[in-house]
């Protein structure tokens, strides 16, 4: 990439890093990579990292090297206050971003649609890349999804299309983001623990509309009072979705049906997704598609053969009579809310992780037809005194043990509902492991 004067610091190597530096020594930077962390993977990240011709620190950071750096990249889980970004912010040395460094290293030439949001980015991006794909294009789904910008970079064969699902953590150092179209899906509390107001995490939000122009095209959630506040007068052409009214993309509940107008884009039973949640993802992958020249007919096809994806409202099996739904990546309140409210039997909820900043109250009034919270790890306390007053709450303690709770206290009938509103870290090494514990001991019943 042309502009780079001297070494490159690169912060953070888990994912993201690790496809920066390798992009960055493909085009002949000197880099320099340094993680907080140490760990056997780290090692062999730092190994294939040093044969690439990168000098690599693991276990701390020389920030005077970093103070001297051309360009920083850092990692999205790592915040802004760290020792190497301050010192590079002392400097004067940009900070940007791994997922700006891809968007640079693809130097505009790929469309892309841009996800973000709370809840549903996940979901809507693998729907935007699934509609896409359904329908003959070559598409690909990035960012925080799982696969980093800078290593589509380094594909051989890059897709025609992307769908970017972009978190708060990637848009705060992200000054060219500019999508094709750019979809959001909501806003809610989240990230608490490391935004010191809510303001400041909307407002990084709002950074994927920083750069909008009269031909932006935004896809927005128009049952979302916090988006419409924010959003009110943004620039650009703009579709809205809605799940309680006539929108450019509806639920038409009438008539049980997903519309585009009035156009009928599927039946709501053809649609093979838990929760009317995911009848506001659909509608607003849809929405995006249809500006990238998708007609009516190829997104309803498209829609009808959707998968759940992993963790996110995932039926795992029955278990004489009980559903048992992973939503391990229910790492918020919100989520959870959202989780509730797509219930439509008894069920008996597992709450708890690590304590994320929100209250557990506002999940009370969704919990009428709960027979207990199985309350466990280190919110376990917190959630006893929330939620406690007004309904049975049950500790537990390894998550082996919560999942035999669950299962004594489940009918036949019910569901059991992993939907933890916390992060995973007190016990896991992220919500995928945490889901997939869930799975094999519930494979295992
Ligand atoms: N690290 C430091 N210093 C710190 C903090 C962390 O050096 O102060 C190091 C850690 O030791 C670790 C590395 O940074 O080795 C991890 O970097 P990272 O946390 O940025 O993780 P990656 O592996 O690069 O994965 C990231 C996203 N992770 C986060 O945003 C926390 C992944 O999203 C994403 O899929 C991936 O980039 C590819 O784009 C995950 C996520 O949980 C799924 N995202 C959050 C969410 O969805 O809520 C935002």
């Amino acid at each position: 990439m042309n502009g780079i004067r001297g070494e490159v610091a690169v912060i953070g190597l888990g994912r993201s890093g690790r496809a920066a530096v390798r992009w960055l020594r493909r085009e002949g930077h000197a880099v320099y990579g340094a993680d907080g962390g140490r760990s056997p993977a780290l090692e062999g990240t730092a190994g294939e990292l040093r044969s690439l011709g990168a000098a690599i620190d693991l276990g701390g950071y020389d920030e005077e090297r970093v103070g001297r750096a051309g360009l920083v990249v850092v990692s999205p889980g790592v915040p802004p206050g760290v020792a190497p970004l301050a010192a590079a912010r002392s400097a004067g040395v940009e900070i940007v971003a791994e997922a700006e460094l891809g968007l640079r290293a693809l130097g505009g030439r790929i469309p892309y649609v841009a996800i973000t949001g709370t809840n549903g980015k996940t979901t809507t991006t693998a729907l935007v890349e699934h509609l896409l794909v359904s329908a003959g294009r070559r598409a690909l789904a990035a960012g925080n999804i799982g696969t980093p910008l800078t290593e589509v970079a380094l594909m051989g064969e890059p897709p025609e299309v992307l769908a970017v699902e972009l978190s708060s953590f990637q848009l705060h150092d992200m000054p060219t983001v500019a999508p094709s179209v750019g979809i959001l899906t909501n806003l809610a509390p989240d990230h608490l623990d490391r935004y010191p107001t809510i303001e400041g995490y909307y407002g990084d939000k709002m950074r994927m509309f920083a750069r909008a122009t009269p031909a932006s095209r935004w896809v927005l959630n128009h049952d979302d009072p916090i988006s419409m506040r924010w959003l009110e007068g943004v620039t650009g052409q703009r579709r809205d979705f809605s799940t309680n009214e006539r929108a450019e993309g509806w639920y038409d509940r009438q008539a049980g049906a997903l519309r585009i107008g009035d156009a009928l884009v599927l039946p709501r039973d053809q649609l093979p997704l838990i929760g009317d949640h995911n009848v506001a993802n659909a509608l607003a992958a849809a929405l995006a598609v249809g500006w990238l020249g998708l007609d009516v007919a190829a997104i309803g096809r498209g829609l009808a053969s959707a998968l759940p994806l992993k963790h996110r409202m995932e039926p795992v099996r029955e278990v004489r009579g009980v559903w048992w739904v992973n939503d391990s990546k229910a790492t918020n309140v919100a989520s959870t809310e959202v989780a509730l409210r797509a219930m439509t039997r008894p069920f008996v909820l597992l709450l708890g992780g690590r304590h994320k900043g929100e209250p557990y109250t506002r999940l009370g009034p969704l919990l009428g037809g709960c027979r207990a919270v199985i309350a466990y790890g280190e919110a376990k306390p917190l959630i006893s005194a929330d939620l406690g007053p007004t309904t049975t709450v049950i500790p537990g303690g390894s998550f082996e043990e919560v999942v035999a709770i669950a299962a004594s206290q489940a009918r036949p009938g019910d569901a059991v509902l992993l939907s933890p509103a916390c992060s995973s870290y007190d016990m896991f090494a992220n919500y995928e492991e945490r889901g997939a514990r869930f799975r094999a001991i519930v494979e295992a019943l």
